[in-house]
């Protein structure tokens, strides 16, 4: 058993190859903006402030690298060549295992039979472009977590099942170290957008880890969110200690679904946000819930132990509605004290807020390759890189040229040597 276990946030770096290709049938913002120039450089950047926002907040912090892109091996699979599907070669070159909330489910060494973390790899075979990401993101969890007396790192569930990782499971407990309620949210297919989490795929993930059945949830996610464009659950809850937050219309049957958190953890503190305050067309637009909802230590901010901090994105900010239910949750005096804004705006352009961007963890530091673990002396380091190699525009046109991708090689393997990460290339 390990020490002292905190929960560490594993943020995505963004990568050099970040573009808006509109590949994701059913998010909505990555399809609006289909097309448009991105400007990876600016996303990367993004993506440190927003990690040096955590750090200011107390909060321990990782990080983990870009796959190779483009992946030429996966287009030579296809046999892809110039006049075949753009989308393929797009694919190729995406960026999106940058959203690590999709890399893998973790359940902490409290909850599981053995007493040590599970890692299951997402498989993500609902959407081509994602299928690809697994091989990459399976490696790079084995080095992060190579130790065996704390952490088991699973491979991905076949792929007749769609998993996608930690987007669609959330764990209440009364403190991180302690045993918890594992909640795995799953959708049902047959709807107008895909439903990417499958049921047997969340339930072979608990087997694996290990999970007492008596504290081990499974809820349908509601159709009608799907359809409108929560295509995780992350876009419609978010839970941390023994608090959930989440919109009305998140579950298929909203009471069923709390009746069974409270059964399995009576401390559980529930906080609906009322399609009358917060419709959910604009908490979709708003990514209110794709928020951090993070533990502030003691003291930080002037907060007492035990307060907890929403960690949201400027557009759920600058949101009118969304303005007016957080004033009146600071003013009601829970659980959330403070309501922090980042700007992910590159993200959020492809529909990825601030918890797309991170895989919690649980675990003891000490346990973790330092490497992967994030100070300010490394976030500068790696914001020197970003700032010399990282492509400052791409435009759709420009995925396929030699030369750019000679550009977003070349800034990967400078990453990989500021961090002494060479393995992974
Ligand atoms: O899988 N977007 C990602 C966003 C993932 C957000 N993650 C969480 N909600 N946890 C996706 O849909 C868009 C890529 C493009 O269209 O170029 C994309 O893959």
């Amino acid at each position: 058993m390990s020490g002292r276990l905190v929960e560490i946030n594993f943020d995505g770096i963004v990568g050099p190859s970040h573009n808006y290709a509109g590949l994701s049938l059913g998010n909505l913002a990555a399809t609006a903006h289909a097309g448009e120039p991105s400007h990876p450089r600016a996303a990367a950047l993004q993506g440190l402030a927003k990690m040096r926002a955590a750090m200011a907040l107390g909060l321990a912090q990782g990080i983990f690298v870009p796959p190779p892109r483009p992946n030429d091996a996966w287009l030579a699979a296809l046999a892809w060549r110039e006049g075949a599907d753009r989308a393929l070669l797009a694919g190729a070159w995406s960026a999106s295992a940058m959203w690590t909330a999709n890399a893998a489910t973790v359940s902490p060494a409290p909850d599981t039979a053995d007493g040590r973390c599970h890692l299951t790899v997402a498989n993500l075979v609902t959407m081509p472009h994602r299928a690809h990401e697994w091989p990459d993101t399976l490696r790079q969890l084995r080095c992060a977590f190579a130790g065996h007396r704390h952490f088991a790192v699973h491979g991905p569930v076949p792929p007749c099942f769609g998993d996608e990782g930690a987007a669609n499971h959330m764990r209440l407990a009364p403190g991180h170290g302690e045993p918890g309620v594992e909640v795995f949210v799953y959708g049902r297919p047959g709807g107008r957008f895909p439903a990417r989490q499958h049921e047997q795929a969340s339930r072979a993930v608990a087997r694996h880890h290990g999970l007492d059945p008596a504290r081990t949830l499974f809820i349908e996610q509601a159709p009608e969110a799907i359809a409108a464009g929560a295509f995780h659950n992350d876009v419609v809850a978010v839970a941390n200690g023994r608090v959930l937050l989440a919109h009305e219309r998140a579950f298929a049957d909203p009471d069923r679904a709390c009746a069974m958190i409270r059964a399995a953890l009576p401390e559980a503190e529930i906080i609906i946000v009322p399609d009358s305050a917060v419709s959910l067309a604009e908490a979709i637009r708003s990514y209110l819930f794709n928020a951090q909802l993070v533990s502030l230590p003691d003291g930080v901010g002037g907060a007492p132990g035990g307060g907890m901090a929403l960690v949201v994105p400027r557009e759920a900010h600058e949101s009118a509605p969304v303005r007016r239910w957080a004033e009146g949750l600071i003013a009601g005096n829970g659980p959330i004290r403070r309501v922090v804004p980042v700007d992910v705006g590159e993200s959020m352009a492809n529909g990825g807020g601030p918890a797309c961007l991170r895989l919690r963890v649980v675990a003891d530091p000490a346990t973790v390759d330092p490497r992967f673990l994030l100070d300010e002396g490394k976030a500068e380091r790696i914001e020197q890189v970003v700032a010399r190699h990282w492509p400052e525009q791409i435009d759709p046109a420009d995925l396929g040229r030699a030369a750019l991708a000679d550009a977003v090689r070349a800034a990967r393997a400078a990453l990989l040597e500021a961090l002494g990460l060479e393995e992974l290339a």
